[in-house]
Parts: structure tokens; sequence; C-alpha cells
């Protein structure tokens, strides 16, 4: 077993600090990340600061180190969570998640990925063919989610452009069977523009990314072959048919092509320039050019008396039809591979009388926080996302609490926690809420402005403690009075500007029946948000919370103000608050008792008291940290791991010893 770590390395539980406010987190933080300690626990909660360099810490050591250990038997890991979502899990037929949060490059995938790694690895041991073949896919299907998900941006160079929430189905034997993907608000701006470098090379049109407007952005790099190799190959394993593969090439094929497409405005209407990309993408879309044509220079109106008419765009509209199908196509194509990995991972035949119950970890990878200069849509729709998690995490984490500790006969002590229900439904209430004021300006037949929806918001949300708007004088660019609206979230102030046409559904643009209007972008993102929480809030919960240590990617620099700012919007002093409040700790009597009965002398070898609790009560006392723990009707109940680190030291210190006397009494010498 690992030893414990000296002090040198800083407190390895956040919850050990002498007092809990910033200035003590981050110092710990920091010498922790000096020290090339990335991870720190905050009771089960495992924060992760990037190390930007590769870490001998994932090896199959290390994996043998964790499997089957409690959380705090072990300095801090990624495992120790896996570990515990796992066994929680299969000894208590519990289904679990892993919350995996943090900001761009924080290395919440990288996270995810050690995860995934580590419970394919303790899982199997019998090496059953058909659980492998589950294992490969649900391995793979990350090669080709990324491939076709994540991008090049300025913050990360392998960015996930999409949340991803995927469940593991565990057999009663805790072995998988299958799994199963939700995506969640694909950015595509960024996709287009740097992501796709991997699939140029066979798309057999040009060689050169620079060709396309869409990928021009994107730098290239040596590993494009193989990395475009590897994701064939992905594509082979998880059974994607020589055919799908090539409908996915005809696809990029067509948004590339696309993408290029100019418009030119002659005497009396917009005409598309040249007639040669219009026939290639009706060819690679199997459909007339003539219909190509027009649905890029058209778009279907209602008119004020109830028809349904035609009208020519703009060049400027054209344009922006034009990026918005493209857009469409890449989301319509990303969501079909979603659902066709889906398809082959989904459990099959599985009969809960024949094979038990059947138990699912979810794992969700999912954007932290954003507070840029610049706000928009996207930064309010994650930033809402967000609001809900910490939401979830509270209010499981104490009703959890509350459950065991009513289940165990001890007493509750009431939580002190900023509850952050008031700024979700500033955003989500029917009728009242940011969202709904939103809509109602999409769905108005006639011409809104940012400013005439900005003057409704106001009306209805001028007296909430968490909203406040501002008019700005007009600047140096523009001669118009600029507006904005400003969310108090919990981890800080976000000023947004509420573009109204990013709110539109891309692919939807045309209105074609007067009554039916499609849900907007923000109704949409709201109703996949809500479900998910629904999803994560019926599990067992985990989390790993990431930051990032600077803006260089360097692995040597911590930038204080940046990582205090993430401290904060992560919530993490709260997070220590509220595990120092209740017990951090707790450990059935019998489980106790075999890991340190050889730390007292009334219970080694063997106690001779009535119940194990007396024996228990028995190894406590003689450590001298009753007033630490509670005794529960099965289970002991401890408030800080010191006490537990203390009894691990200990028990690290006599197995050598112990070990020693064993062979002697092996060798028959005592
Ligand atoms: P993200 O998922 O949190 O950002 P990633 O997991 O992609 O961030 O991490 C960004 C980069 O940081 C990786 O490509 C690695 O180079 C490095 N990195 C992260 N974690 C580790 C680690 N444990 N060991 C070594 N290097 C690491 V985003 O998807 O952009 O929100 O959207
Ligand atoms: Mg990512």
């Amino acid at each position: 077993m690992a030893e414990l770590e000296g002090l040198e390395f800083g407190k390895s539980d956040f919850v050990l600090l002498d007092e809990v406010n910033m200035e003590q987190f981050m110092e710990n933080l920091k010498l922790r990340f000096e020290k090339a300690r990335i991870y720190t626990f905050i009771g089960e909660v495992v924060v992760s600061v990037n190390p930007y360099k590769q870490m001998d810490i994932y090896g199959k050591e290390a994996i043998d180190a964790y499997r089957g250990r409690e959380l705090y038997e072990n300095p801090p890991h990624l495992y120790a969570v896996a570990d515990a979502a796992y066994k929680a899990m299969k000894r208590r037929a519990k289904d679990t998640c892993i919350v995996i949060s943090g900001e761009s490059g924080a290395g919440k995938t990288e996270a995810s990925k050690y995860i995934m790694q580590y419970i394919a690895a303790i899982t199997n041991p019998s090496q059953r063919a058909e659980v492998e073949s589950v294992k490969n896919v649900l391995l793979k299907s990350n090669c080709v989610l990324e491939a076709f998900g994540n991008a090049k941006t300025n913050r990360n160079d392998n960015s996930s452009r999409f949340g991803k929430y995927m469940d593991i189905n565990f057999n009663f034997n805790g072995d998988p069977t299958g799994g199963h993907i939700n995506n969640y608000l694909l950015e595509k701006v960024r996709i287009l523009r740097g992501g796709s470098e991997e699939m140029l090379g066979s798309l057999h049109l040009q060689n050169d990314p620079v060709n396309y407007v869409y990928t021009r952005e994107g730098a290239t790099s040596n590993n494009d072959r193989s990395n475009h190799r590897a994701v064939l190959s992905a594509l082979q394993v998880i059974g994607f048919s020589e055919e799908e593969i090539d409908s996915i090439y005809r696809i990029l094929g067509t948004i590339l092509i696309l993408g290029n497409l100019q418009f030119e405005t002659d005497s009396e209407s917009v005409q598309v320039v040249g007639s040669e990309a219009v026939s290639h993408i009706a060819g690679l879309t199997t459909t007339e050019p003539d219909n190509v044509t027009k649905s890029l220079l058209y778009r279907t109106v209602a008119t004020g008396g109830g028809e349904v008419i035609e009208k020519g765009h703009t060049e400027k509209e054209a344009c922006f039809g034009r990026d918005a199908f493209a857009k469409a196509l890449y989301e319509r194509l990303f969501c079909w591979i979603v659902a066709r990995i889906n398809a082959v991972i989904e459990v099959k035949d599985y009969n809960p009388v024949l094979h038990g119950k059947n138990t699912v970890i979810g794992v969700l990878d999912i954007y932290g926080f954003e507070i840029f200069d610049n706000n928009s849509f996207e930064q309010f729709c994650i930033n809402y996302c967000n609001e809900k998690l910490q939401q979830l995490f509270i209010e499981l984490i104490l009703r959890q609490e509350q459950d065991e500790y009513q289940r165990e006969g001890i007493t509750w002590q009431h939580i002190d926690y900023f509850n952050n229900q008031i700024i979700v439904d500033l955003v989500e209430q029917p009728h009242k809420g940011i969202i709904s004021v939103l809509d109602e300006a999409c769905l108005t037949v006639g011409k809104v402005t940012d400013t005439i929806c900005l003057e409704s918001m106001d009306a209805k949300l001028r007296q909430h403690p968490h909203y406040t708007s501002r008019k700005l004088t007009p600047s140096d660019k523009t001669m118009e009075f600029h507006r904005d609206f400003r969310i108090r979230h919990y981890a800080g102030d976000v000023t947004s500007n509420p573009v109204l046409k990013e709110m539109w559904p891309d692919g939807q643009l045309s209105i074609t029946e007067v009554t039916k209007r499609p849900l907007t972008a923000a109704t949409l993102f709201k109703n996949s948000i809500v479900a998910l929480v629904d999803k994560l809030g019926c599990k067992e919960p985990y989390y790993v919370r990431c930051i990032k240590p600077n803006e260089m990617k360097s692995p040597v620099l911590f930038d204080d103000a940046r990582c205090q700012h993430q401290v904060a919007y992560l919530g993490l002093l709260e997070n220590v608050r509220v595990r120092r409040a209740g017990f951090a700790y707790r450990q059935p009597y019998a489980r106790f008792l075999q890991r340190y009965k050889m730390t007292c002398e009334y219970t080694w070898p063997n106690h001779l008291m009535e119940t194990d609790r007396e024996a228990v009560e028995a190894i406590v006392t003689q450590h001298g940290f009753q007033d630490d723990v509670a005794y529960g009707h099965t289970k002991l109940f401890v408030r800080t791991p010191r006490s537990l680190f203390t009894l691990e030291q200990e028990r690290a210190a006599l197995i050598p010893i112990l070990v020693l006397f064993l062979q002697k009494v092996w060798r028959g010498a005592l």
C-alpha cells in the first residue's frame, strides 16, 4: 500500500485545513501543485490541478494499489474516486455517477479517460470475451467522439465542444455489459473552424485544409495521418459499415464545399457564385441542384394574414443561412454518430431474473463556469447548466447525509449553506424567468431587437436580487445604444448580450406552419439539462473538480489569481464547509475492526467483547479521538480524516513488524 504522504506535501484533504478560508486553501493547493501532488481530497471529492506534463501515477501498479481500497487509505487520486463509485455500485447495488467539471483546459476529458481506463482495468478479471468486446467499444467510442466533437481552441488544443454524459451498465458480477452516451449542446462554430483536420486527408477533396473556409483557421499537425487512421479503425471496431463510413465522409465533404460558397447580388436578386459547387453538394446529398439553390436563397415566412410565402434572402441572410445549414448538417451528423454508437453499446437481452440487477455508473464531462469579457448566449447556457449542477451537488450531499444519519440513528445537525435555487429560478421559471422572456421575444412575429427584449426583461426581473442591467453610452464603433444584462451567479457576476439570432435553432430557420413554432435553442438546452439533472439526481454522486493552473499550458506556473477565481466559482470552500459540518467518513463496524484491530491491545488478534461496536469503541478510545466520532446502528461515523490518518499511519508502521512476526511463526522460531 502506498504510504500516506508527509506534511511537506501539504494537506491531502482540504477538510484538514486549520481554518477554512481562501488564503489557507490556496496555500495548500499551490504547495501541492509545486510538489507534483496534483490531486487533493475534499472528503470524497477530488480536486485536480492540470499538471501539463506526463505524470508517472497512472500505470498498472497504481491501479492495483487503489483497487478495492477505502478512499483515505491511499493518497488522493482519480482512481480513488473511480473505485469508490465502483464499490458503491457493486457492494450496495447503487447507481452512481462521477461528475467532472472545470473550465476549458482544466483536464476534464483526460480525467474521464483515466477513470474509464481504471474501470476497464479492474473489471472482467476472468477475461470473458463478450465483456472484453463491450469494454473495447466503450473505450474506442471516446476516440471517435473526440475526432468529431473536439477542436483546437486558443484555450485547449483538444477542446471538447460538447458536453458528454456516458452511462456504463454493469451486471451483478460488476462487469460492463454496455452503455449509453448523451451529448449536450455541441458548439459547432469552433469545430468547423478547427477540429476536423484529421478527417480531411481522406475526403479526396483537396489535400490542404487551408483551401476551405471552415478549416482554414485550424492548425494541422504531423499526427493528422495517424490520427485519421486511428479514427477509421475505431469506427470499424465499433461496427460502422463501409457504406456508413462513406456517408460520413460525404457529409463532411458537403459541409466543406458549402463553406466555400459565395453569393452575389445581380440587378434584382441574390445568386450563388458558380454552379459547380451547387451540383457537387447536390451529388453528395443525393438531391437536385435546384433544391440546393432554392434552400440557400429563399426562406419560407408566415405573413400576418396567416399565409405562408417564399421570400428571397439578402446576400447577408444567404451567408448566415449557409453557415446555419452547415452547422445543422454537422450537428445531425454528430448526433447520428452518437446514436449509432449507442445502438452498438446498448444492453441487449438483459434478463434481471437471470442476470441479477443491472446497475449503472455515469460519467459526466461537461464545461464548467465560463466568465469572459464578452459573454454570449453560449456562456449563458453553460453557466445555467453549472448553476443546476451546483444545486444538485449541495442537494444530494445534504440529502444523502440526512438519510444516512436517520437510518443510523444519529442526530442531524443543521448545515448553513448558500442555496442557489434563487438563481436557477431567475433563469428557468415559467413566464417570469430569463429563458421565457427570451423565448417570447424570439417567437414574436415582427421585428424584435435586443433592446426591446431587454426592456421587457427589465420590467419582469428588475426586482430580482441576482439580476441587473445596464444601458451603455454609444461606443466609437457603433452609434447605437448598447445594453446588456448581468446575472449574479454564485460563482461571480456574468454580463451577457442577448443576441437573439443565436437563440434560433439551427436549420429550422423557416416556419412552415403558422401555428407551429420551433422551440428556441435556449428552451431545448434547458430541457436537456433538466433531463440530465433528473438522471444524475437518482444516482449517488462522486465529484472531480478540475483546475487550470495557468493560461500558458506550463507545468511549473501557478497563477494565483486565476486559480483563486476557479476555486471560488467551483464553490470549493462551500464544499469544505459542508464536509466539515458533518461526518466525512463512515465505515461498518466489522470492516473497521478488520483493518485496525492490530492497533489496539484489546482487539488484537481477536476481541472478547460482546459486539463489534464495543471493540471499535475500544480502538477509538485508545487513540483518543472519541470526540471526533459518532456511533450509528451499524457504522462508525468519523468527522475528519485526521483520525483515520493516525490509524493508517500506525497500521502502516505495524505491518513490517507483523510480517516479521508471522515469518518467525512460519519458520517455527516462536
Ligand atoms: P478539458 O477537457 O477540461 O478542456 P483536457 O482534459 O482536454 O481539458 O486537458 C487539456 C490538456 O491538458 C490535455 O490535452 C493535456 O495536454 C493536459 N492534461 C490534462 N490533464 C492531464 C494529466 N492528468 N496529465 C497530463 N496532462 C494533462 V474543454 O474540453 O476545452 O473544457 O472544452
Ligand atoms: Mg474536454
